[in-house]
């Protein structure tokens, strides 16, 4: 009887602790600038928000919206802004991670269509403990230029 609570009690305390641990991160705020013209390429910029007390990494991101989707971030490089592709994200436990214009961004090469002001679309984001979150990029009006991409 006791060997049987224990047992019980074990997998309700395992189904419990993945459901906190795939519960610790929350993805808000995604958004895109619209694209301009024949623009190929896109960003998409994100908050993470890591409620848990271990640090989970953003390691994938994928969506139909474009051929490839890439994590990348900026570095500054003889004084010039250059973006690269980088393998993971940070998001540090009880902390976030901001996907921002400048910083890290979500990179969408070869849109399928252009991205229009007042549109979304899913991308699928994947964290090394969380697994997969899939969440909406809401396409926002084109501020004057201030990146290039190209
Ligand atoms: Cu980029």
């Amino acid at each position: 009887m006791n060997t049987l609570k224990t047992l019980i009690l074990t997998a309700l305390l395992c189904f419990f602790s993945q459901m906190a641990l795939a519960g610790a991160i929350t993805v808000n705020d995604g958004w895109a600038r619209a694209s301009i013209g024949k623009a190929r390429a896109g960003i998409a910029y994100l908050t993470v928000q890591n409620g848990g007390d271990s640090a989970d990494r953003l390691i994938d991101a994928a969506g139909d919206v474009a051929h490839k989707v890439e994590l990348h971030t900026h570095i500054m490089k003889d004084d010039v802004m250059m973006m690269r592709q980088v393998e993971s994200i940070e998001v540090p436990a009880g902390g976030k991670a901001e996907l921002k214009p400048g910083s890290y961004h979500v990179m969408l090469i070869g849109l399928k269509a252009p991205l229009k002001e007042g549109e979304s679309f899913p991308l699928t984001l994947t964290f090394e403990k969380a697994g997969p979150v899939r969440i909406m990029i809401h396409i926002q009006k084109t501020a004057s230029m201030g990146m290039k991409h190209k």
